[in-house]
């Protein structure tokens, strides 16, 4: 189960980590540009070094609340990252965007995987993505990132969030995305309360029954908080027990902040599978 993002084959049926690289203000303690672009790109390295297949570039954030953010404003964030880190570096670089413009310019710059937490609804979405001709990552959401947390309600999320993932899936294969390019995600954290995030890790690997790879992100989420009581930098036990847990239920990609740490949890996760 072989994928080939941007000229990088990856085996799917292993467990790969995929590094966060935010570039929006919030993320940098000093102005300026090329400054930013430094310490971004140095960010990407240490996680390269750490073993990172994927880095997942993002400048809008989809925190409950974040501010929205201009398709010219998120263009000059993400692109001079991309570019660099797609030159410099041995490693697939993901774009986190809703927007079509970005997805274009970005692929024009080498990106290799499309990763959208809008499952490409934002007018224009599917034809940018199809255009792009690299894998998408098509994430469930429930409402809009600024008020999706405010009450959201399933009568059963796992079948809820597989229906609404599978009609994705046909619209995507509508607008010509090859079906075989097409990653899921369950979308921890995306309009869901705990029960319903902890529901959708126990069921996982359900959801491998859509017939297509999945991607699952939930370091240092509030779900974590919520069941350690700790605070957002001091999750890092509980990502590497979820980063675990999915791992063990068959997920082929697992966003994180801490890689290095990660890559340890998916080698004894990945090695007690290889005898059971
Ligand atoms: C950008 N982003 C934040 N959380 C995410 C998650 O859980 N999955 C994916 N695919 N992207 C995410």
């Amino acid at each position: 189960m072989e994928l080939d993002f941007a000229g990088r084959l990856l085996d799917m049926s292993r467990c790969h980590v995929m590094g966060v690289l935010n570039v929006t203000p919030d993320s940098f303690s000093d102005g300026g540009r090329f400054n930013q672009l430094d310490i971004a790109f140095a960010k990407a390295r240490q996680m390269v070094a750490d073993g990172a297949a994927f880095i997942d570039v993002g400048g809008e954030s989809t925190r409950p609340g974040a501010a929205s953010v201009s398709v010219q404003e998120e263009l000059d964030r993400v692109c001079p990252v991309v570019e660099v880190i797609s030159r410099e570096l041995d490693v697939i670089v993901s774009v986190d965007t809703s927007t079509p413009e970005v997805m274009s310019q970005a692929a024009k710059l080498g990106v290799g995987l499309i990763n959208d937490v809008r499952a490409l609804q934002r007018e224009g979405a599917l034809v940018a993505a199809a255009k792009a001709r690299v894998p998408v990552c098509i994430m469930h959401i429930q409402g809009e990132p600024e008020t999706m947390q405010e009450r959201p309600e399933y009568r059963n999320v796992l079948r809820e969030v597989g229906e609404f993932l599978a009609g994705r899936v046909r619209a995507a294969a509508q607008a010509g995305i090859a079906t075989n390019n097409i990653i899921l995600d369950p979308g921890f954290g995306f309009g869901k309360n705990l029960e319903h995030n902890l529901r959708l890790l126990a069921a996982l690997e359900q959801l491998h029954a859509l017939g297509h790879p999945v991607l699952v992100g939930m370091s240092r989420k509030s779900m974590l908080g919520q069941i350690t009581g700790r605070d957002v930098d001091e999750r890092l036990s509980a990502s590497l027990a979820a980063a675990t847990i999915s791992a063990m239920k068959g997920a082929s990609i697992i966003r994180v902040h801490d890689v290095r740490e990660t890559i340890d949890a998916v080698k004894v996760a990945t090695a007690v599978k290889g005898v059971v």
